[in-house]
């Protein structure tokens, strides 16, 4: 144990010293001088030397150093430069490393022409019929953002015009663009294509949200680049994530939640980032832990040293989050609230829904994006299962819903590990439409439960919490769900508040549930959503409108049109009715804002993910480490 902490503070004292190094210009000349590489990172540093003092004796800061550092600099030592060994291009035919589908090969296939003539069952026809007006009404949605807002983030459905509440990113254009490749509508996919080419520059835009500029605008761009093959959309996505860099120039490893974008040097070393308005020096779990699917995908997409640190580096923010619930967190869940400082847990509630959510989905969709080879993924979310199912978290009514509750512990942070043990969680029976998202994180996770038996359980759970996300619209008046449900009094009776966002959680799960079950139920809910939305959300303009109240029978449209609309809600509502070999699991993953992403093999060596904290539990395992309980990595 002593000589193992003598190699990590040796480690750590040579880590700040190369810091040092490079930031005084000592190791300048043996370094390349791509823009944005390794070598000239550390420039962000280079006012701050003083600062970089007191990192010598901060342990979580040398943790950091020593875990990225090292592997950065073997990295940039070892990757191609930019242009190199990755073929884009429609048919292009592979891409570094080799992927299930190669970038640019989606193809959209039209229907079979003049359906009501031919031979197919009425079954067949009636879907053919809903996929077309599904696909006609997103095309006139979209039609309807172009008309008044075409170069603002979001169009006001009822009173036109733009509003810039992204940074002015033109987020629907951006949000729209994967969604309409894959129902083929040609014109509108370059009317978006446009757009972005015109308006979408780091220099005009401001102060956004580092996380939904991530899920949104870079999962888009790589999104749209990984269907079509166009280098327009990369060139925008590494423009992009430049910018972003210095939203994890941060102590803890935890990246900043907000960014001026504009303020980024060139390079990507510099910018001015800041907490969160309302949650002050915490940080969201969701913000936090769920930035890896586009970084990934970016590092993939174009190879750098600028872009294989923004990967890293969003890794290495769950290694923080995972480290930090080794200590306090419930059986796989973790709190929601993280200092940015330090990484402690700064609330005592965890939850599946907001603002956690896509923290758990992406621990299961990262292991299918590297190609099902990344055990501490894996472990992670088999955890989370753990907590669920036998955790208490998913709980069945008196009268038969099921939903996942929240649960909170005496203490922020305090676990199961409180002087009265498990009699310190509380649970609170509400869930949030956010929550709806799960049945399809567990449809993904399905071939890796532990035995037949688990399967089962776990498919049982996606189904029954699958039919409470439908219940949550058919039991409202309107036909549409409000934010949340839930289970009131003794009696556990339901009770569902909160306007209509247009949101997507519910039609992803019908969408993953009738691809992992082929139920034509699925189908039937997806379409009662969908023609309660046409009804209810439909403006003169042809745009569609949230509503202010979802527990209505004539509910009162609310001016604002989400551009996760277009991005999520009606994708998964067209891709229900699509042929099921359209976007393959084996191929393609969802990023949280449902942009299609391919399967591509895991960057780094030996998979490269959240390695360090790997290296201890082997260190600990081995009896070399400073105790503290191993996960069970590499046991599944
Ligand atoms: C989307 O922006 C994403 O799905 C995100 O993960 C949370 N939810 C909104 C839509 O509800």
């Amino acid at each position: 144990m002593v000589a193992a902490h003598r190699v990590a503070v040796a480690a750590c004292l040579a880590a700040a010293v190369a810091a040092f190094a490079v930031a005084t210009g000592v190791a300048a000349t043996s370094h390349n001088t791509i823009p944005g590489s390794v070598s000239e990172w550390p420039s962000s540093v280079t006012q701050a030397q003083p600062f970089l003092l007191s990192l010598l004796s901060h342990p979580v800061a040398c943790r950091w150093l020593t875990r990225l550092w090292p592997s950065a600099a073997a990295v940039a030592a070892a990757a191609p430069p930019p242009s190199v060994s990755f073929a884009a291009g429609i048919g292009g035919g592979g891409h570094a490393g080799g992927t299930a589908e190669p970038i640019g090969s989606f193809r959209y296939r039209p229907p079979p022409f003049d359906v009501e003539a031919t031979s197919l069952s009425l079954d067949e026809r009636t879907n053919l019929a809903r996929r077309a007006a599904v696909r006609a009404a997103t095309s006139r949605v979209w039609r309807a953002y172009t008309a008044t807002a075409a170069g603002w983030d979001e169009v006001r459905p009822i009173s036109g015009g733009g509003v810039n509440n992204l940074g002015g990113m033109v987020a629907t254009a951006v949000d729209s663009l994967s969604t309409l490749m894959l129902m083929g509508l040609e014109e509108d996919v370059a009317a978006a294509r446009a757009i972005v080419d015109r308006s979408l520059s780091m220099d005009t835009v401001g102060e956004v949200s580092v996380f939904e500029t991530t899920i949104r605008i870079l999962g888009g761009l790589l999104s749209a680049y990984h269907l079509s093959g166009d280098g327009l959309y990369r060139d925008r996505a590494v423009a992009l994530g430049t910018a972003l860099a210095p939203a994890f120039d941060t102590l803890s490893g935890l990246p900043w939640p907000r960014c001026d974008l504009n303020e980024t040097s060139a390079d990507g070393s510099r910018g001015s980032c800041r907490v969160h308005p309302t949650s002050g020096d915490s940080a969201l779990l969701a913000e936090v832990g769920s930035m890896q699917l586009e970084m990934r995908a970016l590092a993939h997409a174009a190879p750098s040293p600028l872009t294989t640190r923004l990967r890293a580096a969003s890794e290495a923010a769950v290694g923080v989050v995972r480290q930090m619930a080794a200590a306090g967190g419930y059986m796989g869940l973790v709190p929601s609230h993280m200092a940015l400082a330090d990484g402690r847990f700064t609330t005592n509630l965890m939850t599946l829904g907001a603002p956690a959510d896509s923290y758990f989905e992406y621990l299961i969709k990262a292991w299918v994006q590297g190609g099902r080879s990344e055990p501490a993924y894996l472990a992670m979310w088999h955890d989370v299962m753990r907590g669920v199912l036998r955790g208490g978290v998913a709980h069945t009514s008196l009268r038969g819903d099921t939903i996942l509750r929240s649960v909170l512990t005496a203490t922020a942070g305090g676990g199961l590990h409180g002087p009265n043990g498990d009699r310190d969680v509380t649970f609170i029976a509400r869930m949030d439409h956010f929550s709806c998202y799960f049945p399809g994180a567990i449809v993904a996770a399905l071939d890796t439960a532990p035995t037949p038996a688990d399967r089962d359980e776990w498919l049982d759970l996606a189904r029954r919490l699958t039919a409470s996300c439908h219940a949550m619209y058919a039991r409202s008046p309107s036909g549409l769900a409000g934010e949340h449900v839930r289970l009131a009094g003794l009696d556990e009776s339901w009770r569902m508040a909160g306007g209509y966002h247009l949101r997507p959680e519910a039609l992803e799960a019908f969408f993953h549930m009738y691809r992992a079950t082929g139920d034509p139920m699925y189908r039937e809910w997806t379409w009662e959503v969908f023609q309660a939305m046409e009804h209810h959300c439909k403006t003169p303009s042809g745009a569609l409108a949230a509503l202010k109240v979802a527990r209505a029978s004539r509910p009162v449209q609310d001016d604002i049109m989400h551009s996760f609309l277009l991005a999520e809600t009606l994708k998964y509502a067209y891709l229900v009715f699509e042929e099921p070999d359209v976007l393959p699991t084996r191929a393609w993953v969802f990023n949280t804002e449902a942009h299609p992403l391919l399967v591509t093999p895991p960057l780094g060596e030996g998979g490269g993910l959240l390695r360090p904290i790997e290296e201890e539990e082997v260190a600990r395992a081995d009896g070399h480490g400073d105790g503290g309980a191993a996960h069970d990595v590499g046991e599944l």
